[in-house]
């Protein structure tokens, strides 16, 4: 069920944001998760588009919610929700936060294009065996997301080639590297560098206009005077990867377990900067949805 605002927006053809929710409620604590959510919106709105949070409420999948439902988010009782829990959600009546996957869906089949979030899941450390469905959305789901590269307790180097194996471009935002998400980066290339939201909208328009069905990571590094120190945050991802191994911490637990920790060593720096990349991601996703609306309409092999 589609907000009557963002509907109306995009039946004119203006610029809406799609935002996803696992991050209100598993990825940042209480009360910062609820602040920065709305703090997001604020941001697509002063940039030029519409925000459309995503979640599932009482059994029925949103897009656009109200301040009241951000809330109920915030306060722990939604599940998190990727691709494979919606039919479940919806079939019980109850309450998810959508991941990176399940917000590019609904963002799809609303026809939203442009969808914002902090980092999107990937190849996880180790045998390398779990690998987030938010790769498999974005081989299948022609949506751009904004972020602030791949979460980086991930094994970002297979990550990288996981996409470039799906045929996922990475858009760099004013960089060549590929954003470490509390950090820069400096390591992994982009697959091409983009120094201005109207360049970025024209490779998502002829991207899709050729008749790719894929989706487009649009990489957006923190901003500099935000950055976490690299050492600090190194430190805390493997103390946090040795404390999820040493919990017996697996599958869609795992995220959640490393952010709340990296949190707890880190006294709040990386928070704090996870706070400030999420913003900075909804308002350039919304200088991007702005200049894709002002192309023309896609259709199937137009471009
Ligand atoms: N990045 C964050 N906080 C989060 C996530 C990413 O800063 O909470 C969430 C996103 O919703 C992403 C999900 O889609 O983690 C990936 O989880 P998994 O690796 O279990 O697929
Ligand atoms: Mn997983």
């Amino acid at each position: 069920m589609v907000a009557d605002e963002v509907a109306a927006t995009l039946a004119d053809g203006r610029a809406v944001v799609a935002l996803e929710s696992t991050i209100i409620s598993h990825g940042l604590p209480s009360p910062q998760n609820v602040e920065t959510a709305l703090d997001c919106a604020a941001h697509v709105r002063a940039s030029g588009a519409v925000p459309a949070t995503v979640a599932v409420i009482d059994g029925s999948l949103r897009v656009g919610l109200s301040v009241d439902e951000i809330e109920r988010l915030g306060s722990g009782e939604a599940e998190k929700a990727s691709l494979r829990d919606l039919g479940y959600l919806l079939a019980e009546g109850r309450t998810g936060s959508t991941t990176v996957a399940a917000t590019m869906f609904a963002s799809h089949r609303a026809g939203i294009r442009v969808f914002a979030t902090g980092g999107i899941g990937g190849v996880h450390r180790g045998d390398g065996q779990d690998i987030s469905a938010d790769l498999t959305a974005l081989a299948t789901t022609p949506v751009a997301v904004v972020c602030a590269g791949v979460k980086a307790v991930l094994d970002l180097p297979r990550t990288v080639e996981a996409l470039e194996t799906l045929g996922v471009p990475v858009v760099g935002q004013k960089t060549g590297v590929m954003p470490e998400f509390w950090t820069r980066g400096g390591d992994l290339p982009v697959s091409v560098r983009s120094d201005r939201p109207t360049t970025t909208a024209g490779i998502l328009h002829a991207h899709w206009g050729c008749g790719l069905p894929s989706g487009v990571v649009v990489a957006n590094p923190i901003p500099v005077t935000d950055e976490a120190d690299p050492q600090t945050i190194a430190d805390a991802i493997a103390g946090g990867l040795a404390a999820a191994d040493a919990a017996g911490v697996h599958g869609r637990d795992v995220t959640p377990f490393l952010l709340a920790h990296i949190g707890q060593t880190t006294r709040g720096a990386s928070l704090a900067a996870n706070v400030a990349l999420v913003k900075h991601n909804a308002a350039v996703a919304a200088e991007i949805a702005a200049a894709l609306a002002a192309l023309p309409t896609l259709g199937v092999g137009r471009n």
